[in-house]
């Protein structure tokens, strides 16, 4: 596979496709579809739908060119062994982590809210990696996964821009990867976190990377 470039701010970036993974971040029905995690923390789920099209187009692009693509999802075991009291003791006690909701167990793995939604479902060979933290690297075999076939460079979606895209993206610096994030594949319920979160990334020269869109990219690897 050839070597492309990404317009993005602030510079644009060579590529290499077979060292490129597209990361999908929690794109799951708890932080998206009403009764699950993120509604319970009071958010208007809706404002991530946003984020839909974008990456479904994206990731259609992508497979027909091969580049690799690895979805996470975050949650816990359901006896929450894996989850650490700081975070589950935060909020109401009914709507806490493990708790019962309209989608199963707030946030525990195999439960219907944990599922990745379906617009943006895996395909076969296209690795889930199941993370308890908000950076996908935090205890999870992400980084064998991504090392074992070269990967250098990932292209950064999903939600919520702010919490754990940024979190992944801070991780992946320090371990050495070149990070875009694909703005209109990232969403938030704080629209001015969103926007802040992505110049941050590409503030002092891109600190932590490069931004870019699901339009940029598909225009480079066509
Ligand atoms: N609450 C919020 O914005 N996010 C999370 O709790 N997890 C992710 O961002 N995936």
């Amino acid at each position: 596979m050839k070597e492309v470039t990404i317009h993005a701010e602030p510079t644009p970036v060579p590529v290499a496709l077979d060292r490129t993974a597209a990361v999908i971040i929690d794109m799951q029905r708890d932080f998206l579809e009403p009764g699950g995690f993120g509604e319970t923390l009071g958010n208007d789920v809706s404002l991530l739908r946003s984020a839909i099209p974008p990456c479904k187009a994206l990731l259609e692009g992508l497979r027909a060119r091969g580049v690799f693509i690895v979805h996470t999802r975050e949650g816990h075991r359901a006896d929450l062994s894996d989850a650490h009291r700081a975070k589950i003791e935060r909020g109401e006690p009914t709507k806490r982590i493990g708790a019962e909701g309209p989608m199963g167990r707030i946030l525990i793995r195999g439960e219907p809210g944990h599922d990745i939604i379906e617009e943006l479902a895996p395909r076969p060979g296209e690795p889930v990696i199941d993370k308890p933290g908000k950076g996908a690297f935090y205890a999870t075999d992400l980084e064998t996964v991504l090392s074992n076939r070269g990967i250098d460079t990932l292209l950064v979606c999903g939600v919520t821009t702010e919490v754990c895209v940024h979190t992944t993206v801070r991780e992946a610096n320090d371990r050495g990867y070149r990070c875009l994030v694909l703005s209109d594949c990232c969403a938030s319920y704080f629209p001015e976190f969103h926007a802040i979160g992505l110049k941050m990334v590409a503030a002092q020269g891109g600190i932590f990377g490069w931004v870019t869109d699901s339009k940029r990219v598909l225009d480079a690897i066509r």
